[in-house]
C-alpha cells in the first residue's frame, strides 16, 4: 500500500473509533458514566495494572493519574483504530472484526463493573455499530475514495479479481474495485502512478472524515457535560447539616504558624489530596443512599442518610494520610469531620466475637478492611458526612464516608460508602491486599520540613525552619532538626487539637553560607523516635527523614 494510500485508511479508522467513542458518552448519560468505553476499560485497567505501574503513575502525574490514563488508553486506541482502518483497505472484514472486538471489550469492560447491568452494554455497543458504519462508508461505501490510491500501481484488465492484498475470497463483503486503468504518470503534477484519487472523491473523504471527527468530539464532550449535570451536586448544595452535639475542639491560638510556604493546619477541601481507584467520581443520590451493616452481627440493620442526620453527630479533627505518601510528601490533610460514631453503630448491630475485621465497600465495589476493634475503642471513628463545615465534597465520598483516626486511608476511609461487613481478616482481603499491601495500615511517625523547600536559595542570617509532624493517635511528643548531620536540636511544637491531627512545628537557624542539608525527625508519645531506615511505600508506608538541601549566601 502507498503512503498516501495508508494515510487515509488510518484516518478512516481513527475518525470510526472517534465516532464510536464519542456517541457512546451521550448514550452513556442515560446508562450512567461508567458505561461509557473509554471510563469502562480505564477502570479495568486501574483495577488490573500491577501496583509498580500505578505507583509509577501517582509518582509521575500526581493525582492526575486519572487524566493520564484516559489520554494514555485514547492515544493507544487511536494507533490501534489506525491500524484497523489500513487493514479494512485490504479486507473490511478485518477493519469490522478489529471494531467489534473493541467493542466486546468495551462491553465486557461495562457489564463486570460493581453495580452493573445489562443495559451498560449500550454505549459500546451503539458507538460500535456506528463505528464500523463509519469504517464501511470509507472504504467500501459511498465516501471510499474513487479509486482507491493502490500502489503498486493496479493490472491494467478491468476485471481485477486480485487485490494488492491477495485474492479476495469474500463475496459477501464490498472490496475496494481495481480501477480499469491507473491513471498515467503525470509530469505536470508530479503524482505517482497509482497515487492518484479523483480530486472530487478526495475532498469528500476528507471532508466528511472532518465533519465525523467534529460530530464524535461535540458528542463526547456534550456526553461528558450533560453526565456532570446528572449528578448530585444539586443534592449536595440543598442539604442542610444539623449542628453536632459534640463539637471538634477548638483549634487552639498558635496552632497554625501561618508561614508562607508551611501547610496550613486545617486543610481546605479544595486543596485536599485525594486518592481513590474511580475514574469518574461516583455519583451517589442521598435520597437513595442506604448502609447496611451486615455479616457476623446478631441483628443485620440498614440506615438512610436521614436515619444517620438525626443522630447525635460528632465533630472531629482528624489528619487523614495515604500509605502511598512518600517521606516529604503532600498525600495528606487535616480535617474537621463531622458523623456517626462508628462504635455506636457497631454496637446497634452487635457484632459476633470472632469478627475481627469490617469490610467498607463503596459503590463501585472498592473495600477497605479495618479491624473491628479499631472502631469501637473508643478513638474517634465517624461515619462522616461533613467536612470543614460543608457536606463531603463529592470527590471526597459524598454522600457517606469513613474516618477513623491512625490509620492509612486504604484500610478504614471508605468513601461513597454503603455497606460494612462484619467478617474475619482470615476470611476476605480487601482491594488492595491482593495487590501487594499489608493486611493492617497503623500510621507511621513522620515528619516533614515545608520551609524552606528544597533547592531554595536563602540568605545568610536566621531562618525560620518549619513543617508538619504526624503520629495519629499517638500523638507528637519531641520533634528535632538536625543540619549537615550535626546534633539533633529541638524545633518548637506548636500546640494542637488532639494526638489525632499533624502538629506544626518551627526551629530558628542561623543559617551560615554554603550549601547545607536539613533533616528532620519526630518522636511520638509512646516515646518511639522515626528510624533513618529508607523504605518505600510498599507494603506498609514509607519510612526514613525528610532530607531538605537548600543554598545560602
Ligand atoms: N471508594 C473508595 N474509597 C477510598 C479509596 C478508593 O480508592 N475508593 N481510596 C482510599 C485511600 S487509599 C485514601 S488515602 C483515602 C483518600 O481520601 P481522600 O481522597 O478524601 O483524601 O480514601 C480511601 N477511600
Ligand atoms: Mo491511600
Amino acid at each position: 500500500m502507498s503512503t498516501t494510500s495508508r494515510r487515509y485508511a488510518a484516518l478512516a479508522g481513527v475518525t470510526a473509533a472517534a465516532v464510536a467513542i464519542g456517541i457512546a458518552e451521550p448514550v452513556a448519560v442515560l446508562t450512567g458514566p461508567r458505561s461509557a468505553p473509554l471510563v469502562a476499560v480505564g477502570g479495568v485497567v486501574v483495577d488490573a495494572v500491577p501496583e509498580s505501574v500505578k505507583q509509577f503513575a501517582i509518582d509521575i502525574f500526581g493525582t492526575a493519574d486519572k487524566i493520564a490514563l484516559l489520554v494514555g488508553t485514547a492515544v493507544l486506541l487511536g494507533a490501534f483504530a489506525a491500524l484497523f482502518g489500513m487493514l479494512a483497505v485490504r479486507r473490511l472484514a478485518l477493519g469490522l472484526a478489529g471494531i467489534a472486538a473493541f467493542a466486546a471489550v468495551g462491553v465486557a469492560a461495562a457489564v463486570t463493573r460493581s453495580g452493573a447491568d445489562v443495559f451498560d452494554a449500550l454505549p459500546s455497543l451503539v458507538g460500535g455499530g456506528l463505528g464500523a458504519v463509519v469504517l464501511w462508508l470509507f472504504i467500501a461505501g459511498p465516501l471510499e475514495l474513487d479509486p482507491w490510491p493502490w500502489s503498486p500501481p493496479a493490472p491494467t484488465t478491468r476485471r481485477a479479481p486480485v487485490s494488492p492484498a491477495g485474492p479476495t475470497t469474500s463475496d459477501d463483503l464490498p472490496v475496494p474495485v481495481t480501477p480499469a486503468a491507473p491513471p498515467e504518470p503525470d509530469a505536470s503534477s508530479g503524482r505517482a502512478p497509482g497515487e492518484a484519487a479523483d480530486p472530487e472523491s478526495r475532498r469528500r473523504f476528507l471532508t466528511s472524515a472532518g465533519v465525523l471527527l467534529g460530530t464524535a468530539t461535540v458528542a463526547g464532550l456534550g456526553g461528558r457535560w450533560l453526565a456532570g449535570r446528572r449528578g448530585v451536586s444539586a443534592a449536595r448544595d440543598a442539604i442542610r447539616l444539623p449542628a453536632p452535639v459534640a463539637p471538634a475542639p477548638a483549634v487552639p491560638a498558635g496552632a497554625d504558624l501561618s508561614l508562607a510556604q508551611l501547610a496550613p493546619y486545617v486543610t481546605p477541601n479544595f486543596g485536599f489530596y485525594r486518592i481513590d481507584t474511580a475514574l469518574v467520581v461516583p455519583q451517589v443520590d442521598p435520597d437513595t443512599w442506604r448502609l447496611r451493616i451486615h455479616g457476623r452481627v446478631r441483628t443485620e440493620r440498614t440506615y438512610s442518610y436521614a436515619d444517620l442526620l438525626a443522630r447525635p453527630l460528632v465533630e472531629r479533627y482528624v489528619t487523614l494520610a495515604c500509605v502511598s505518601n512518600e517521606v516529604g510528601g503532600d498525600l495528606i490533610g487535616n480535617a474537621r469531620w463531622l458523623g456517626v460514631p462508628l462504635r455506636e453503630l457497631l454496637d446497634e448491630v452487635e457484632p459476633e466475637d470472632d469478627a475481627d475485621q469490617v469490610v467498607g465497600r463503596s459503590v463501585d465495589g472498592w473495600t477497605c478492611g479495618t479491624p473491628t476493634a479499631a472502631l469501637r475503642d473508643g478513638r474517634d471513628a465517624l461515619l462522616a458526612v461533613g467536612m470543614n463545615g460543608e457536606p463531603l465534597p463529592v470527590e471526597h465520598g459524598f454522600p457517606v464516608r469513613m474516618v477513623v483516626p491512625g490509620l492509612y486511608g486504604y484500610v478504614s476511609a471508605c468513601k461513597w460508602v454503603t455497606e460494612l461487613e462484619l467478617t474475619r481478616f482470615a476470611d476476605f482481603d480487601a482491594y488492595w491486599v491482593p495487590r501487594g499491601w499489608s493486611v493492617e495500615g497503623p500510621i507511621k511517625t513522620q515528619s516533614r520540613i515545608d520551609a524552606p523547600r528544597a533547592r531554595n536559595r536563602l540568605t545568610t542570617g536566621p531562618v525560620t525552619v518549619a513543617g508538619v509532624a504526624w503520629a495519629q493517635h499517638r500523638g507528637i511528643r519531641r520533634v528535632e532538626v538536625r543540619v549537615d548531620g550535626g546534633p539533633w536540636q529541638e524545633a518548637e511544637l506548636a500546640p494542637t487539637v488532639s494526638v489525632d491531627t499533624w502538629v506544626q512545628w518551627s526551629w530558628r537557624w542561623d543559617a551560615t553560607p554554603g550549601e547545607h542539608r536539613l533533616q528532620v525527625r519526630a518522636t511520638d508519645a509512646t516515646g518511639e523516635t522515626q528510624t533513618e531506615r529508607r523504605q518505600g511505600v510498599v507494603p506498609d508506608g514509607a519510612t526514613g527523614w525528610h532530607t531538605v538541601t537548600v543554598t545560602v549566601r
